[in-house]
């Protein structure tokens, strides 16, 4: 009576461990790490992270997850190893990545980022009722222009230029002259700015409903003439996806 209770304890400890026992058979989790492209990022540029550097043990990849300022809150997850980050200011960020494999293995690695300053800042963001750059062929999209000046300028300039037979509507001219010249929206600031000050233009594009689905470019430029000439692209993390 009391041999047939002993084995009924054993065998229901025994069915306790099993998970256990299939947990710890992925000995070997994946290997965390990643690249950075390009070597030296400013502020400007389009940071291309790419964890293709990590490995796999027993079981594939399936997620990849980004804490671009390890503060703990995962920035942005994909099945697919590369992804494209701004960061917003010039300084060192510690970058970490998180690797997952399908058995339930994980991993992590951390890097410094240094991203250098850069005198001008010029970047284009997408606003739509889609995922931020995504509209449907005959939808419309914003698009949102910020230049940030670290250094003084006078003769502020912005050209923007979109899809041949897209329309286009400014929404917002950041108190600046609107004209258009060919196929380029251009704007232009009769007052000078100092460092420190930004300045912001909207616009809105339509989309024509017999537009291929696929990737599509917008190009610009920002531009000074004092007391230190530039002329800059206007960056943006991607082109508009239509759908
Ligand atoms: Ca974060």
């Amino acid at each position: 009576m009391s041999g047939s209770r002993f084995s009924k304890s054993f065998l229901f400890a025994l069915l306790l461990s099993l998970p256990a026992l299939v947990f710890a058979s992925d000995s070997a989790p994946p290997t965390a790490d990643f690249s950075v492209l390009p070597f030296d990022p400013t502020v400007n540029d389009v940071v291309v992270l790419d964890a293709n550097l990590s490995q796999a043990s027993d079981a594939p990849i399936v997620l990849y997850e980004w804490d671009f300022n390890s503060d703990g809150t995962i920035d942005a997850s994909s099945n697919q190893p590369q992804v494209r980050n701004f960061f917003d200011q010039s300084g060192t960020f510690d970058v970490t990545l998180f690797v997952n494999d399908n058995a339930g293995g994980r991993d992590s690695f951390t890097q410094n980022v240094d991203i250098a300053s850069a005198a001008v800042i010029a970047r284009r963001t997408f606003e739509s009722s889609l995922d931020a750059n995504q509209v449907l062929a005959g939808g419309s999209i914003f698009v949102t222009v910020n230049i940030q000046l670290n250094q003084d300028a006078s003769g502020l300039g912005l050209t923007e230029v979109v899809p041949v037979g897209w329309r286009t509507r400014p929404v917002d001219d950041g108190n600046g002259i609107f004209k258009r010249s060919g196929d380029e929206m251009q704007w232009l600031w009769a007052q000078s700015f100092s460092a420190g000050q930004q300045v912001s233009v909207i616009y809105e594009i339509s989309v024509p409903s017999i537009t291929p689905r696929g990737a599509y470019a917008v190009e610009g430029a920002a531009s000074s003439f004092s007391p230190d000439r530039f002329n800059l692209p206007v960056f943006s993390l991607a082109g508009i996806e239509v759908r």
